[in-house]
């Protein structure tokens, strides 16, 4: 059965459309467009109670969440080598990664978007030029925060600064300019902004 992406172009949908096409299997497409409330129905809602995008149905798996969605179809398909092996050694850093995505870059990167100024990191986060200087350490030598293997911790990564990108903002860091230009520049990379 064809795994279903509920997208809307102008969202965060984008985020997990390029996670599906990096790994290059196959998924349709369900418009579910913001404007026209498409992600507020009943039947949307059973999908994802929080009533946003994306969703991912497999058969009668349903996924929300962006990295949730990537951590699902990397360990979905293996072969594509988009995660660490589970019991590597690198597995940890991954899933922390991966978590760090969402619960610390994504709100940073919201309240900079938002110009919420904020060195409160009771909340859980502190602000973005930390989360920045974290990504930073990370990336090393990069090219990608894995070395030489690009993994699902660079979609969730990386789309965090295309997404503030998108809205205007700069990075102010060679280091994370260059590398979101070479996230960019992959065939299948996450293209506005
Ligand atoms: N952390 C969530 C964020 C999802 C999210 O905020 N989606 C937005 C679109 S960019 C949404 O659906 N907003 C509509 C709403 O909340 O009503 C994820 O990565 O999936």
């Amino acid at each position: 059965m064809t795994m279903k992406l509920y997208f809307d172009p102008h969202s965060r949908a984008q985020v997990a459309k390029w996670m599906l096409d990096e790994a290059g299997v196959d998924y349709e497409i369900v418009p579910t467009l913001i404007r026209e409330k498409a992600h507020k129905t009943p039947e949307f809602l059973k999908i994802n109670p929080a009533g946003k995008l994306p969703a991912l149905v497999d058969g009668r798996t349903r996924i929300f969440e962006n990295a949730a969605i990537c951590m699902y179809v990397a360990e979905k398909f293996p072969g594509k080598r988009l995660a660490p092996p589970v019991g590597s050694p690198e597995r940890g850093r991954y899933l922390s990664l991966m978590v760090y995505s969402t619960s610390q870059l994504e709100p940073a990167m919201g309240d900079a978007i938002m110009k919420i100024r904020s060195n409160n990191s009771a909340r859980g986060w502190t602000n973005f030029e930390a989360a920045k200087d974290a990504v930073e350490r990370e990336l090393g030598e990069g090219p990608y925060l894995f070395g030489a293997q690009f993994t699902a911790a660079d979609v969730m990564i990386g789309s965090m600064f295309i997404w503030h990108r998108a809205f205007g903002g700069r990075s102010n860091r060679p280091k994370i300019d260059a590398y979101i230009h070479r996230l960019q520049a992959r065939p299948k990379g996450m293209k506005f902004g």
